[in-house]
């Protein structure tokens, strides 16, 4: 059965607005919560007095660090094993932190009484830097774990003393520092929850926009103390996550509190500041990279430093287990025999966070440093850049392929996808093109990128979140009718699940797309499961969806054997319907199984009745998806503006679903590349004032920077997937930003560029030209 560029089914109500997110809940008798953040930076908690607030005619309660404290509310734990302020009690720590929550008849009332809070502040001195963090005598902003510095963890991968002895051997080592700015996913919606305790049976259900409903119940319960059985989380239509959602927010805690403190439903939307302000952030990563080579280009190893930024509080969406992620999968897509990494945690005054925006959990910088790493090497080897790759690229027969850290990519032939991307961008007229204009003084640039991602988390013997390893659960029940349910523990935010996992469903029994409804995001309604994000879906949720719907195969053949009356073995499966062998004409279709699975015909020994299976889904490994890029810019020489005039993409996600749905995940994921690399900051003065809060600041590229996508594809199945799917959603955004850069730093060649960290605006540029590069991240004050 073939897969296709099926029209979305979600479509029919986003496109008509009847989409239903959480802020569109009313419920009967509901209040609006609204939370009091800190101006500060760094500042002691005098005293909070709320009896102004209090007494506003609208206002049913205000919360505040002291009454979540008696509850044993106050603090929250991370994923890491750190603790996450909710309401504070004894400080704040970065600017936009959660002090008080009011609970009023509606949302105007709750945002007036927030003024009607006095609190009294000591301020402190802050720490916005990372390497001043660090330095002796900075102010400690974890007092409240007994810290004496702020200093988070020390954590490395590899082989040092392998890598050292590559290095001694190469004839060409290159280095170069660089900062992957802190950056903000900035979904469409902001987040927000609706929190209901029923006060006669005690349940609670939260409708909230969580990327992992399962994940979240598990917090839930840990949090409040209430069983499982007394939560629901229900996660309706979700517009955009890109890792925003993963996480836990003081917001949700207090919209439950605000419940059960009044009896009555709580809602809580953030505004678009309080997202960009407090609500997740990713990157922060300040890296050294160094990379060793012969002089004819042979890679012998790759080594790389970082001082990882981790704000205020360590690990929103941060398993323990990799304290940076998947940062050391960082030998990219190249045959290095040494590679060892060493990564810093430090706090600074800034919000919390740590990873997601769509990053595939620090894959993303790791694909950043050795992408520029290649192509300083190439500038130093004086070696085009797409030769010193081409060299180095893993080849088709090493797959599977140990990587130096020890992560196993499962598949991939990388030469084809270059090959193809050179083809379609006419690589050579470029460089042609690129000289002439040089000898002109017109600045063009190329830039090339090659990642590969590691995608689709279990195994569940090796990753966990919360001690919960990552495996999938999946339901499917097939009607009297022959239409079919299907229930997943993965969940949309926009990449079109209801469609995708219905036509799994369908390329396997043979139902309708149409006729597979797919339910998500509902803990009383679904599957446990630890949700979507890492790109995790197909990989782990799809092969679920596949193993379950063929699980159901099978029942529905010993169903029509006792229909047909012969051995299930002389039954043999063709695009719906299993029939006798060497007797096409003698069978029975799904539906007419279906039927006959429900009615009282006699089943053999030992076969249930009815049509319906579960199955949980571990996977044996990650998925490793890859791709080549290519981006062409002109740099104005008198602006430093930087257009993008063309970007070329080869993507390899293995066997595609949906080729309609894929390449708008890459067309997504590209722009975001180009956001990254020449827009989006938040950047901080150096009192810790936050200067990224809207979207005047916080810069989002839109179709205006964005050239008409050039998109190529091989497919290289992944050999343990049941369909041979890898994960897509964050491909694009993983594998751009470094083309992006790359293509401006060749474009300014001509000044003696090497590196120019992102984001490349015109300032930075025109500054790039000059010698006298920006530190973007760092405002002074
Ligand atoms: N797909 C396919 N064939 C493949 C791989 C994927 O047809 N070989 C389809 C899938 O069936 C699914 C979509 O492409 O409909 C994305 O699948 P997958 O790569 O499995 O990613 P997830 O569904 O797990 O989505 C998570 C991923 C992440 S982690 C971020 S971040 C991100 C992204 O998806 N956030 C998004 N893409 C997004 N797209 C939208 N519109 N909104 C977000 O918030
Ligand atoms: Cu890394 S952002 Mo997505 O994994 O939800």
């Amino acid at each position: 059965m073939t897969y296709g560029s099926l029209p979305r089914k979600e479509d029919a109500r986003f496109v008509r607005g009847r989409g239903t997110f959480v802020d569109d809940l009313v419920l009967p008798g509901m209040l609006h919560g609204a939370i009091l953040r800190s101006p500060h930076a760094h500042a002691r908690l005098v005293s909070v007095d709320t009896s102004a607030a209090e007494a506003h005619p609208k206002v049913r309660a205000v919360l505040t660090g002291k009454d979540l404290a008696e509850r044993g509310m106050a603090w929250m734990p991370t994923l890491s094993h750190d603790v996450h302020a909710v309401l504070a009690t004894d400080k704040v720590r970065f600017q936009g932190q959660e002090i008080a929550f009011v609970v009023a008849e509606d949302r105007y009332a709750a945002r007036d009484a927030l003024e009607l809070i006095d609190v009294e502040y000591e301020p402190l001195p802050v720490v916005v830097d990372a390497p001043a963090a660090l330095a002796a005598g900075a102010a400690v902003i974890r007092d409240d774990l007994g810290k004496a510095d702020n200093h988070v963890f020390d954590w490395s991968s590899g082989d040092e003393a392998a890598t050292e002895a590559a290095f001694a051997k190469a004839d060409v080592v290159a280095r170069q520092d660089m900062l992957y700015p802190r950056v903000h996913p900035a979904p469409l919606e902001t987040c927000g929850a609706v929190a209901d305790i029923d006060a006669i049976t005690g349940k609670l259900t939260v409708w909230a926009t969580a990327q992992a409903p399962h994940a979240h119940r598990i917090l839930y319960s840990r949090i409040t103390g209430l069983p499982e059985h007394r939560i629901r989380i229900v996660a309706p239509d979700i517009g955009g996550g890109f890792g925003n959602k993963v996480g836990m927010y003081p917001g949700y805690l207090c919209a439950v509190v605000g419940s059960m403190v009044t009896g009555r439903p709580v809602k809580w939307t953030e505004d678009r500041s309080e997202n960009l302000m407090s609500t997740s952030f990713a990157r922060d990563y300040h890296m050294s990279g160094e990379i060793a080579a012969t002089s004819d280009g042979r890679l012998l190893g790759l080594r790389v430093r970082v001082l990882a930024d981790h704000g205020a509080f360590n690990g929103t969406a941060q398993p323990a287990k990799f304290p940076a992620g998947f940062f050391h999968v960082f030998t990219g897509s190249y045959d290095l025999p040494a590679a060892f990494c060493s990564v810093t945690g430090v706090y600074t005054n800034k919000a919390p966070g740590g990873v997601a925006y769509a990053c595939s959990f620090r894959i993303t910088e790791a694909v950043y440093v050795v992408e520029r790493m290649m192509d300083v090497l190439a500038r130093e080897l004086g070696l085009d850049p797409a030769e010193l790759r081409m060299r180095n690229l893993l080849r088709p027969e090493q797959f599977p392929y140990t990587c130096a850290t020890g992560w196993q990519y499962d598949s991939g032939d990388y030469p084809r996808a270059l090959t193809l991307l050179k083809e379609i961008a006419g690589y050579d007229g470029l460089r042609r093109e690129q000289a002439g204009k040089r000898a002109r003084g017109e600045l063009m640039g190329l830039g090339l990128s090659f990642f590969t991602e590691a995608v689709g988390a279990g195994p569940r013997e090796h990753m966990d979140i919360l001690g919960f390893g990552m495996a999938d659960g999946a339901e499917l029940r097939v009607h009297p009718s022959g239409s079919a349910v299907l229930r997943l523990s993965c969940m949309s935010q926009g990449q079109g699940h209801e469609t995708t996992f219905a036509q799994l469903v369908s390329a396997e029994l043979g139902i309708p797309p149409d006729e597979v409804e797919v339910v998500q995001g509902d803990t009383d309604r679904t599957p446990f499961g630890l949700g979507t994000y890492g790109s995790r879906s197909t990989p782990v949720s799809g092969a679920a969806a596949v193993t379950v719907a063929r699980k159901v195969r099978e029942r529905a053949r010993q169903v029509a054997s006792a229909m047909l009356e012969v051995s299930p073995d002389d039954l043999e499966w063709e695009r719906g319907r299993w029939f006798v062998r060497g007797v096409p004409g003698r069978g029975h279709t799904i539906r007419e199984i279906a039927l006959a699975a429900h009615s009282d015909l006699a089943l053999p020994e030992g076969v249930e009745g009815q049509l319906d299976a579960s199955t949980v889904y571990s996977p044996p490994n990650l998925t490793y998806p890859f791709g080549a890029y290519l981006c062409v810019v002109d740099v104005d020489a008198d602006t430093g503006q930087v257009r993008v005039r063309r970007f070329i993409a080869v993507d390899d996600c293995g066997v595609r679903i949906n080729p309609m749905i894929v390449a708008g995940q890459v067309h997504r994921g590209l722009a975001d590349g180009i956001g990254m690399a020449l827009m989006e900051l938040m950047a901080f003065d150096t009192d810790g004032n936050h200067l990224g809060g809207s979207f005047m600041d916080y810069l989002l590229p839109t179709a205006l920077e964005c050239p008409s996508w050039e998109l190529g594809e091989t497919v290289t199945p992944s050999p343990h997937h049941p369909i041979g799917a890898k994960g897509i959603g964050e491909s694009a955004t993983v594998g751009s930003p470094a083309a992006v850069v790359n293509a401006v730093v060749d474009a300014l060649a001509p000044f003696g560029v090497r590196h120019a960290d992102m984001p490349l605006t015109p300032a930075a540029v025109w500054r790039a030209m000059r010698g006298t590069p920006l530190r973007a991240d760092l405002a002074i004050s």
